[in-house]
């Protein structure tokens, strides 16, 4: 796996348009996104499909779980902070959901 690639200035500035749904973490340099599921089953069924995206990217999120709530939070701690595999990962989790 490629080395992580830190956002650089350009692509912060982009971020709001590349991941409309994500906002910068506050005191972190890092996004996050909350999610909401009609239940328990349907929040942990999308745990459970990020969980192997994660895998796949091999990037691993930081997240909270409360019965039928998702919060994620992506940053890269081998690099100290945002990086590429963060809106790669976002990008792959927003495609598991129909409105993006
Ligand atoms: N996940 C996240 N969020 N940041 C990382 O820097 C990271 C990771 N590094 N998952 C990966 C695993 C690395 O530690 C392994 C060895 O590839």
């Amino acid at each position: 796996m490629a080395a992580p690639t830190p956002l650089d200035e350009a692509a912060r500035a982009a971020l709001a348009g590349t991941l409309p749904r994500w906002a910068i973490a506050e005191g972190r340099d890092a996004i996050r996104r909350g999610f909401r599921f009609a239940d328990f089953s349907e929040a942990f069924g999308f745990m459970a499909r990020v969980a192997l995206l994660a895998e796949k990217h091999d990037h691993h999120p930081e997240w909270s779980n409360v019965w039928n709530r998702v919060d994620i939070l992506l940053t890269t701690h081998d690099a100290g902070g945002l990086s590429d595999r963060d809106v790669a990962l976002a990008q792959a989790i927003d495609a598991l959901l129909p409105e993006g």
